[in-house]
């Protein structure tokens, strides 16, 4: 007993924290932050992020963070290595491992203490569906290769973005999704799910909860694991009858987080549009892809 309650003091800082009284009756009531499967919906306002570092800071957490940024895709790496720095898990450990067929390319971006990145070399491609098709395969190799021994977390996130404002603990779940900024406020018949039932993406009519992002996704290790293999296969196996999904992988993780539902969803303040104008419930923008030239930076397909 006396040794629960002493691990229990050990284990949060914040009880001795001073911190407003949190109300079960008063709150946000613009927008929703419970899931009907009562997983949290992360919004400004919902949290607070002092309380939630110091519930995380004993446990040592490391965060690993996939970053992929093959062919011109590395001219986004700069900024998004920059504002990480500012932004993302600030005071927690993080590890950045950046995929690319450019190593010499990556930018010296100097980091805090407890933070680190790691280049991992992959072949060019002139496809991106090819990229695109071993993103999963990737991670899914990175965790079994690397991760189990050094982290707890893992966010996979596009290069072409950057962060504004916080992320942290306030994002950290067993399976953590994203709302994508574009259809949050439109009837599930107009998400651009795959719609053919021929492929493994497939959503009926009907049927999806949200339309989630594919550009930021993440969770715990295992999480992410089953996730990636899951999409990878059904990836392969729509390769193999000669179909491939509306949008890719995205197409994938929607059906994956249609079955498989996640128990912490991201609000899109947590991966917005620079051309999009901030709707009045978008209290801050946290992360946000940037504005490009596809003509400049896509290799031809
Ligand atoms: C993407 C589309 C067509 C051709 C090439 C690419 C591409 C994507 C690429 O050449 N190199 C690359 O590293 N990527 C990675 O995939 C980047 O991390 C990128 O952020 C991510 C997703 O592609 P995006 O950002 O172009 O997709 P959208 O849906 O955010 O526009
Ligand atoms: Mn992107």
């Amino acid at each position: 007993m006396v040794l629960t309650v002493l691990t229990a003091l050990t284990n949060c800082l914040c009880f001795s924290l001073k911190y407003s009284q949190p109300s079960i009756v008063k709150g946000r009531t613009d927008v929703v932050a419970v899931t009907p499967w009562l997983a949290p919906i992360v919004w400004e306002g919902t949290f607070n992020p002092v309380l939630l570092d110091s519930i995380y800071k004993p446990k040592k957490i490391s965060i690993a963070v996939t970053v992929f940024a093959v062919g011109k895709y590395i001219m986004f790496l700069k900024n998004f290595l920059e504002t990480a720095e500012q932004h993302f898990f600030v005071g927690f450990n993080v590890h950045v491992y950046v995929f690319t067929d450019r190593p010499k390319e990556v930018p010296e971006v100097k980091m805090a203490d407890g933070r680190q990145l790691t280049v991992r070399l992959v072949p060019s491609s002139k496809r991106w569906q090819e990229i695109s098709a071993r993103r999963m395969e990737l991670i899914q190799k990175l965790i079994d290769e690397q991760l189990r021994k050094n982290s707890d977390y893992i966010f996979c996130l596009d290069v072409d973005s950057k962060f504004h404002d916080r992320w942290g603990t306030e994002s950290l779940g067993g399976l953590v999704a994203v709302i994508h900024p574009g259809y949050y406020l439109d009837n599930r018949s107009k998400f651009p799910y795959e719609r053919r039932s021929a492929s493994k993406a497939y959503v009926a009519d009907g049927e999806g909860d949200f339309y989630y992002c594919g550009g930021a996704f993440g969770g715990i290790l295992e999480e992410v694991y089953l996730l990636a293999s899951t999409c990878r296969f059904n990836f392969e196996e729509d390769a193999k009858n000669g179909i491939e999904a509306a949008w890719q992988e995205e197409s994938h993780l929607n059906r994956y987080m249609w079955i498989n539902k996640p128990s912490k969803v991201l609000s899109p303040e947590y991966l917005w549009q620079d051309f999009k104008a901030r709707n009045p419930e978008v209290k801050t923008i946290r992360f946000s892809g940037v504005i490009k030239n596809y003509a400049d930076i896509r290799p031809n397909v």
